[in-house]
């Protein structure tokens, strides 16, 4: 066995034995990454997605944590440099709860299969990278004014983690002071446990309503900086901040920027302003969680069908959600082919009053009238700045023109609707 076969074999019996709601996702066996989902999409008819059925996504095997010994340092530009144990995290600041729903940037990447000429390198997420938990901690806030740190607008934070082993690159993130200090988090606890080795025990950074990337796990060091890590001083800090995570085009290379201002990826990727946008605020997206793909459905005795479902909008609030039923004929392909199929009409769902948190999915429910038969569901969010999800993956000629999400070389960001649809076939009531 390769070295990878090795822990492949390690993480899938870690799988087994603490998380047998997960299974693993494919992959290309030369990947390193450790990827693992919700074994059905009916988790997400949970508003707090248990640690069991949580998903998992680590790019190098779990590290093995003495916690006693684990030390967070604060370097950069503070006044006071300063190494945290645990324990002051957890004792000497100020604790706090949020809510965050975690969403993979590779989230959907499967339906870019298709266009991808390349071997299948990545993680195949379908649709299931995704799940939401109270998350226990310090505000970062705290953490850097007890040492003097420089918080003003247009500095950064490198989150450092704890994880690559010796010689790969150490997965990094650069975040914007002003998420920072707004609502970011040291967390220590997940849904009220401790946090799992796979969720970055002891500590992980969680920076709500952002792509799972940026929620830096085993965290070893915040350093205050004046810009992103980039160039050649941080080469091996900024594989994950700058090559991967980022919407590049076929064959291009994407430019290391030392600095930007709009952290809103839909923005970013819409304005054409910056080049190889960063995955930072998740775009507006939904799924449907009831009925299931492949699921018999009888109306009820009102004649309808009850469609249930969660949507969100990265640290916007999710505005509004619709569901469609026009693609009567065929199933897998409301798709890249015949997009035009599915979507003529929706049905406007309503919200759960309840459970109204920022950077949190929120559920939806729908009712149907569809005729006995084989149907194809698809659904539709808008956040509160009007942006719908887009109807299908684009090919990487289309750009983001036609109602298509941008194809891109790393298959991240995708919220195009056509590709989470659930094939459902409805009985009548009398064929019981
Ligand atoms: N140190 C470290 N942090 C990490 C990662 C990693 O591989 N190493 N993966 C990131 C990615 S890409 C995602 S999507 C989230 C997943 O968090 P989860 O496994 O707790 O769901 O963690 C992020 N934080
Ligand atoms: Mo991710």
């Amino acid at each position: 066995m390769t070295d990878y076969e090795v822990e492949d074999a390690e993480f899938e019996r870690v799988l087994r034995e603490r998380y047998p709601n997960l299974r693993p996702v494919e992959k290309a066996p030369d990947n390193r990454t450790k990827a693992a989902r919700p074994k059905s999409r009916e988790s997400f008819r949970q508003w707090l997605t248990p640690i069991e059925e949580f998903y998992v996504l680590n790019h190098y095997p779990t590290p093995e944590i003495a916690p006693d010994e684990w030390r967070v340092s604060i370097t950069g530009q503070v006044d006071e440099p300063v190494e945290l144990s645990v324990e002051e995290i957890v004792e000497e600041y100020p604790t706090v709860t949020i809510p965050h729903t975690m969403e993979c940037a590779g989230n959907g990447r499967a339906a870019f299969d298709d266009v991808d000429g390349e071997p299948r390198r990545y993680v195949q997420w379908r649709d299931s990278a995704v799940g939401n938990a109270q998350w226990t901690g310090t505000p970062l806030r705290a953490v850097l004014s007890d040492c003097g740190g420089d918080t003003s607008d247009g500095t950064w934070l490198a989150a450092i983690g704890g994880d690559a082993p010796d010689g790969e690159d150490v997965f990094a993130r650069s975040l914007p002071m002003s998420k920072v200090v707004s609502d970011c988090i040291l967390a220590y606890r997940m849904n009220g446990d401790p946090l799992p080795p796979e969720h970055g025990y002891p500590v992980r950074v969680i920076v709500p309503g952002w792509y799972g990337v940026n929620s830096v796990k085993w965290v070893t060091e915040l350093r205050v900086m004046d810009r992103m890590m980039a160039g050649p001083e941080w080469e091996a800090y900024t594989e994950w901040q700058q090559r991967s995570y980022r919407l590049v085009g076929a064959g291009d290379d994407p430019r290391e920027h030392e600095s930007i201002a709009e952290f809103d990826t839909w923005e970013q990727t819409a304005s054409g302003e910056i080049s190889e946008p960063y995955l930072y605020d998740q775009n507006v997206m939904s799924l449907i969680s009831h009925p299931v793909d492949g699921a018999t459905v009888v109306p009820g005795s009102d004649g309808q069908i009850e469609v249930l479902g969660v949507a969100w909008a990265g640290d916007d609030r999710v505005e509004s959600v619709a569901v469609s039923a026009d693609s009567a004929e065929l199933s897998s392909a409301c798709s890249q082919a015949s997009p035009g199929d599915c979507g003529k009409t929706w049905q406007q769902g309503e919200f759960s009053a309840c459970e109204i948190e920022p950077n949190a999915w929120r559920f939806f429910r729908c009712q149907l009238s569809l005729p006995p038969g084989r149907h194809r569901l698809v659904s539709r969010a808008t956040d509160e700045h009007g942006r719908s999800q887009p109807s299908k993956t684009g090919t990487p000629e289309a750009g983001l023109a036609d109602d298509a999400y941008p194809w891109n070389s790393g298959g991240y960001g995708n919220n195009a609707y056509s590709h989470y649809g659930v094939d459902v076939i409805v009985e009548s009531p009398d064929e019981r």
